[in-house]
């Protein structure tokens, strides 16, 4: 077998059918085995465009891959794939490079930036990690070592193939990379437990907050089973929300620190006992810190470690302590505190009315179903949106830790391909919108059908309350003409709710091109949630 198919087979093997990028002829001879192989590639507008519909892709079906051409296209996968370290996102950037027999006394070979090693340098910063195809002999080896790596710890990785290797033959690895042997201290565990379930006896007010990393691991369903034992209400917080179903009877809502609405704020931060299951403490899902949970109160669990009180307890993983939580909880426990779940008003469009953010996201709301998934830019779109309540699992996506703009309509590529029933609904700001716009027309050329719903508010919002100036404005766009110029999509211009609600119902009628709805908005409008944080923010700048 040839290098390039055994990777190609491996990749196969963890479940992918898909892989995204654009071709360069570092890359060619890996690309046309890529296309005659079962593996479906996607070509994008931009590498940029393909590492964050790999990164989207990944956080729905659990692998996502790009495959590039080398430094032009390399790097240009450097924002992407920093996002997908930062966020626990399994992603695997393959890169053609120049072949190894044309590297002799460093020529100036096109793409090349300082020294061959550059591009692999650039990447060991942001991926768990690497390697360079350059041995036929360690190939499959390293091959698997990746590919292992990467689903272990849900962060990124590289491997580079330098075109002269693409057809070396090669034999299946005659060591296999075996899988870390789970080895766990059984007296820690158990005392760990015990103070846990002592905790739990004892509080009144118990509350769970359910955090990221449980979706990163693929531990929902455990979570699940934690929530029905224990009988605890819980939260998600802005990196988890749809962790699990938002109708589900124990949910409050989302906790984001002095973002939160108030009852779901009262109800973490008055209880007794939090129970913190893989949170990601970040600035902006806190409200920039702005979170009061006291230690002394809380349970913490991390993927490898648990924190009781002041009292920490390396080498468990999550997964086993919930695993052995959950045969402790026989039956769930009876508290009397029951916060009432959080819930958006009722939105009835009214005619001739001008619309607003806060009437925007209530609008959407009505428009979810079981068959939709939102992305959501960072701004606005996240912030004013952590109310809407989804309805399954994994339906929210957003770059809500690193916070690239210029993800969501991408990023929309890889949802629909990840899950080709289901309808990306992007919600994204018109400064955002115009960074990646031009992926609107992968959508086109491959019948996807996301609806596109910009908040145009005449540049970066964001920024306007806490230093404005002329580098906050953008050109105006006719956005709803785009469809025009890309050949396929519907395009809806919208100043009030009634024109909102039609353009959605509309919308949705179509699903095999991209809808663009451009939501005319005050410049200076947005949501309470949104000023509270470039208030906190703000602080800091000066
Ligand atoms: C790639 C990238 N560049 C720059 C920023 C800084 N940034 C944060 S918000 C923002 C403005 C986004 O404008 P828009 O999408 O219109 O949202 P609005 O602020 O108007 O709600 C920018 C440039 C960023 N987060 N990511
Ligand atoms: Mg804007």
């Amino acid at each position: 077998m040839k290098i390039g198919e055994y990777l190609i087979k491996q990749l196969r093997e963890t479940g992918l059918k898909h892989v995204f990028g654009i071709q360069g002829d570092y890359v060619l001879n890996f690309y046309s085995q890529l296309y005659k192989s079962r593996l479906k590639l996607i070509n994008t507008c931009d590498e940029q465009g393909a590492g964050f519909a790999a990164d989207a892709y990944a956080r729905v079906a659990g692998f996502g891959a790009v495959c590039v051409t080398y430094g032009v296209g390399g790097l240009k996968l450097a924002n992407s794939t920093a996002q997908a370290f930062a966020e626990l996102s399994p992603v695997l950037v393959i890169s053609g490079s120049p072949g190894m027999a044309e590297r002799e006394h460093e020529a100036l070979l096109h793409h090349k930036v300082r020294s061959f090693e550059t591009q692999l340098n650039v990447f060991k910063e942001m991926t768990c990690a690497q390697t360079v195809l350059s041995d036929a002999k360690t190939a499959s080896f390293e091959i698997n070592r990746v590919i292992a790596t990467i689903k272990e710890t849900k962060r990124p990785g590289y491997i580079e193939l330098p075109r002269d290797m693409v057809d070396v033959e090669i034999d299946e690895p005659k060591i296999k990379v075996t899988e870390k042997a789970v080895t766990v201290d059984t007296a820690a565990l158990n005392e760990a437990l015990h103070e846990v379930l002592d905790m739990l006896n004892l509080a009144e007010r118990p509350i769970v907050i359910g955090g990221a990393e449980i979706h990163r691991f693929n531990l929902q369903k455990i979570f699940l089973k934690f929530l029905k034992r224990s009988g605890l209400p819980f939260v998600t917080g802005v990196l988890s929300k749809s962790l699990v179903s938002e109708n589900h009877p124990q949910y409050v809502g989302v906790y984001a620190g002095g973002m939160s609405p108030e009852h779901v704020r009262k109800a973490v931060e008055n209880s007794d006992c939090v129970i913190a299951l893989g949170p990601f403490v970040t600035d902006l899902a806190t409200g920039i810190f702005t979170h009061h949970i006291d230690i002394k109160k809380s349970i913490v669990m991390m993927p490898n470690s648990i924190l009781v009180k002041h009292h920490n307890y390396p080498n468990i993983s999550m997964k086993y302590f919930l695993e052995s939580l959950n045969k402790s909880l026989k039956t769930p426990k009876k508290i009397n505190f029951k916060p009432k779940k959080y819930k958006l008003a009722p939105f009835f469009p009214k005619e001739g009315k001008k619309i607003t953010v806060d009437r925007l996201i209530a609008c959407v709301n009505t428009f979810l179903d079981d068959l939709t998934i939102v992305i959501a830019e960072p701004g606005d779109p996240l912030f004013g949106s952590l109310d809407l309540q989804v309805h399954g699992m994994t339906e929210f996506i957003s770059p809500a830790y690193y916070a690239s703009t210029g993800f969501a309509v991408p990023a929309s590529i890889g949802v629909q391909f990840a899950a080709p029933d289901r309808r990306p609904i992007v919600l994204v700001g018109d400064g955002s919108f115009q960074m990646t716009a031009m992926e609107l027309s992968v959508c086109a050329r491959y019948g996807l059908s996301p609806i596109v719903i910009i908040f145009n508010n005449g540049g970066y919002g964001t920024f306007r309350s806490m230093i404005d100036g002329t580098f906050n404005d953008i050109q105006p766009w006719r956005y709803a003409d785009i469809v025009n110029i890309i050949g396929k999509g519907e395009g809806y211009t919208v100043s009030t709710e009634k024109e909102l609600s039609n353009a959605l119902l509309s919308a949705k009628k179509n699903n095999s091109s991209p809808s663009i709805i451009d939501v005319r908005l005050g410049k200076n409008d947005c949501s309470e949630r949104l000023r509270k944080l470039t208030d906190k923010l703000k602080k800091r700048i000066k």
